[in-house]
């Protein structure tokens, strides 16, 4: 599929550090890339409503994370999947009446114009799952074939017990992962199951759903093993970070490594899990099954500036929890008019130290509000005191733009 347009991003003088990011994995600080390029995946959008201010912050996270890599020097491989097939969608079709396709192909749009509007760098691969149904096919005829799959009533089941390392993602009692598979898509209750954890591969064709023809007969492919074959496909094993929010640690990037890792025979397929927190509205996470749903697009309608959504989100960090707020979203267009008014100076406080400590921030685990504070302090100084420095408004505003990507 095609992605959006790439903001610019200037260089700044001199290089940043290579983060430490928090991986889920080991429960440990760990270098997010090594060697002299950095391979991430995150999971996109489930196209069957707008994207909501949670779907933002995930990708705004990686996006800081992204940057920071540029700005080590790094060379950034970055894949994004579009699950525009899948059951939730398909019944959001259902009840409107809408051809999925449409839907799909509608709201992929309108995240493409959201993420564009927020400068958040696309990724080199946006890869659609129906585009991606040969590939994925293909990958569970692998699996198929080597013995970790078994058949229920025509649908082909994951055997998660093949995985020594199953559960090493999410570190979850059997009890949790249950309830979780249950919530969030998966049938631990199916009768014909070795294991109520194991995960679909493959649907046959149900009568009124859209199928394909493969090695497999007619049919669809699970979610999981969306994920985990378009990741192999254009990173390959044991890339550096899987990402997306919080909700996809179980059961959707345990099965994705799981499967992943029977299929290669090799280990970790991340070397890294990190995970946004979730955003919530009203004491809720916001969700579109439970359409409790602050929309980006709406709020740009309604005349918001796209960079004050983006300062809203930074402004907490990315493993928290968080609410939506109306406050929180007036706080960060005070913050914008703020830095605009201190950036257009003639001359400013000593901007040198800005960069050193904005990259200091996102080193340690990408700390946006500890790279707000260190800007906050300089506006301050600054319109306190305009200072010496002539070169100082501009060299904040590049760095506040190619590290936060926020442009004043
Ligand atoms: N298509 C799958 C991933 S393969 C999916 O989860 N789609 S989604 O549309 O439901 O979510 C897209 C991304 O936004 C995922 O990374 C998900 O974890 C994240 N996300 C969803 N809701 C929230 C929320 N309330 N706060 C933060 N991130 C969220
Ligand atoms: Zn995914």
């Amino acid at each position: 599929m095609k992605a959006w347009a790439a903001p610019e991003v200037r260089r700044l003088p001199g290089a940043g550090q290579i983060p430490l990011l928090h991986d889920q994995g080991s429960g440990e600080r760990r270098i997010s890339a090594s060697g002299d390029r950095a391979r991430m995946y995150v999971c996109g959008i489930t196209p069957y409503d707008s994207t909501h201010v949670g779907h933002t912050a995930t990708y705004i996270a990686f996006d800081l994370l992204g940057r920071a890599w540029r700005d080590a020097g790094l060379t950034v491989r970055y894949v994004q999947n579009v699950t525009d097939i899948d059951d939730p969608l398909l019944e959001r079709a259902e009840q409107t009446g809408e051809d999925w396709r449409d839907l799909a192909g509608r709201q992929t749009d309108l995240f493409r114009e959201d993420l564009t509007a927020l400068r958040v760098i696309p990724p080199a691969e946006f890869v659609g799952a129906v585009e991606s149904i040969p590939l994925v096919a293909a990958t569970v005829e692998r699996l198929r074939d080597s013995g970790v799959a078994y058949d229920v009533d025509g649908d082909l089941y994951f055997e998660v017990g093949t995985d020594p390392r199953f559960g090493q993602v999410s570190h979850l009692s059997r009890e949790e992962m249950r309830t979780l598979s249950a919530e969030r898509g998966g049938d631990p209750d199916r009768p014909g199951k070795r294991d109520p954890l194991d995960c679909l591969l493959w649907r046959h064709e149900r009568p009124g759903e859209p199928a394909w023809d493969s090695g497999l007969g007619r049919g669809r492919p699970g979610w999981h093993v969306e994920c985990a074959a378009i990741a192999l496909e254009h990173l390959g094993t044991g890339f550096d970070v899987q990402g997306g929010g919080s909700d996809l640690i179980f059961p959707h990037h345990e099965m994705c490594a799981s499967e992943a890792q029977v299929l290669t025979g090799r280990v970790p397929f991340a070397q890294v899990y990190a995970y946004q927190g979730m955003v919530g509205l009203g004491g809720e996470k916001m969700s579109k099954s439970k359409g409790n749903l602050v929309f980006s697009s709406r709020l740009r309608a309604e005349g918001v500036d796209p960079m004050a959504i983006r300062l809203t989100v930074l402004s907490h960090h990315y493993r928290d929890d968080w609410e939506w707020t109306p406050e929180g979203l007036s706080a960060a267009e005070q913050r914008l008019d703020r830095w605009r008014t201190a950036v257009d100076r003639a001359s400013g406080a000593d901007a040198g130290k800005v960069v050193d400590a904005l990259r200091e921030a996102l080193a340690a685990d990408l700390d946006a509000p500890a790279a707000l504070a260190v800007v906050d302090a300089w506006a301050d100084a600054t319109l306190a005191d305009a200072g010496p420095d002539t070169g100082a408004p501009d060299l904040v505003r590049d760095a506040v733009d190619a590290l936060l990507g926020v442009r004043l």
